[in-house]
């Protein structure tokens, strides 16, 4: 399961304040959190400080994170300046998230993406706004599939996310997602499959439980990444042992070596 570290997000209360007030030791010590706790990419999003500072500010968040980590980043934005400035700084190979599948969109990233060796996040959101059911989810993951083969990604590298939505306003969406994964799965056995998880809890209290129980499910329908708090212990030995028990971590490697680093003390 590749882990995106979803904590330097400038839409929680903390991050925004930190990012204009350009807190290097605040921001430092996520990244640095996030990857001793076992993130493979860092999430970084500095959309909120505004559509003229973005292009300046989510290039220094960038930097001052591959300062202390050696980790790639998923560089969250929706402004194409932005991420064109972000890419120039990023060491490694980055993870552009994310494209959709309107039109707009496309015209101004393809471009970018095909002159960049990346992975990329593909939200199943077309020109007709938030899909309502599977196959519209479907529809677009067929558009993004086509058009990102054609600007030279390989299916490895595309990352399709099914728009994850809260069961508190509809109990349905959390198996629209994992029905949809798994039509995925059979369509395209190569792509890969990711989601911002937490999305499955807004709005209801405890929200860790149901995050966490989303997890395991989606796993079993065959999720390749998601974008979590990798600083909740429980999440993260949940998600050890599920890719034991579902045979992706072979001769249980991943899982003796957590438990060997005490990573698997959760409730205990
Ligand atoms: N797909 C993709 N990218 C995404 C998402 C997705 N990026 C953003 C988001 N969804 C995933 N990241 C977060 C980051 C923080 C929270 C949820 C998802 C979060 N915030 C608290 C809240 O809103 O209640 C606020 C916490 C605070 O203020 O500290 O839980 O789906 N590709």
């Amino acid at each position: 399961m590749l882990i995106v570290g979803e904590l330097i997000n400038s839409t929680r209360k903390a991050i925004r304040p930190a990012i204009e007030n350009r807190d290097v030791a605040f921001i430092q010590n996520l990244a640095q959190k996030q990857s001793n706790a076992g993130a493979h990419y860092i999430d970084c999003n500095a959309a909120t400080v505004g559509i003229e500072k973005e292009p300046e500010m989510l290039p220094w968040v960038i930097q001052k994170v591959q300062e202390v980590v050696d980790l790639p980043c998923a560089i969250d934005s929706p402004n194409a300046t932005a991420m064109l400035a972000a890419l120039e700084v990023h060491k490694g190979k980055p993870m552009i998230n994310s494209i959709t599948a309107e039109q707009e969109k496309m015209n101004s990233l393809l471009p970018v993406i095909q002159k960049t060796e990346c992975k990329v996040i593909a939200l199943c959101m077309g020109d007709g706004g938030m899909p309502r059911d599977v196959d519209e989810r479907m529809k677009n993951a067929r558009i993004l599939v086509e058009q990102l083969r054609s600007a030279g990604v390989a299916d490895g590298d595309i990352y399709l996310d099914f728009l994850v939505c809260p069961v508190s306003t509809d109990g349905r969406y959390g198996s629209m997602v994992i029905d949809t994964i798994r039509c995925m799965k059979l369509e395209f056995p190569d792509v890969q499959t990711v989601c911002g998880l937490s999305n499955v809890s807004f709005g209801l209290p405890e929200r860790k439980w149901v995050n966490r129980a989303f997890m395991v499910l989606t796993m079993g329908a065959g999720l390749d990444a998601v974008i979590i708090d990798p600083l909740d212990p429980v999440m993260m030995a949940l998600i050890y042992a599920t890719e034991v028990t579902l045979g992706k971590d072979e001769f249980c490697m991943e899982y003796l070596m957590a438990a060997r680093c005490g990573k698997l003390d959760g409730l205990r």
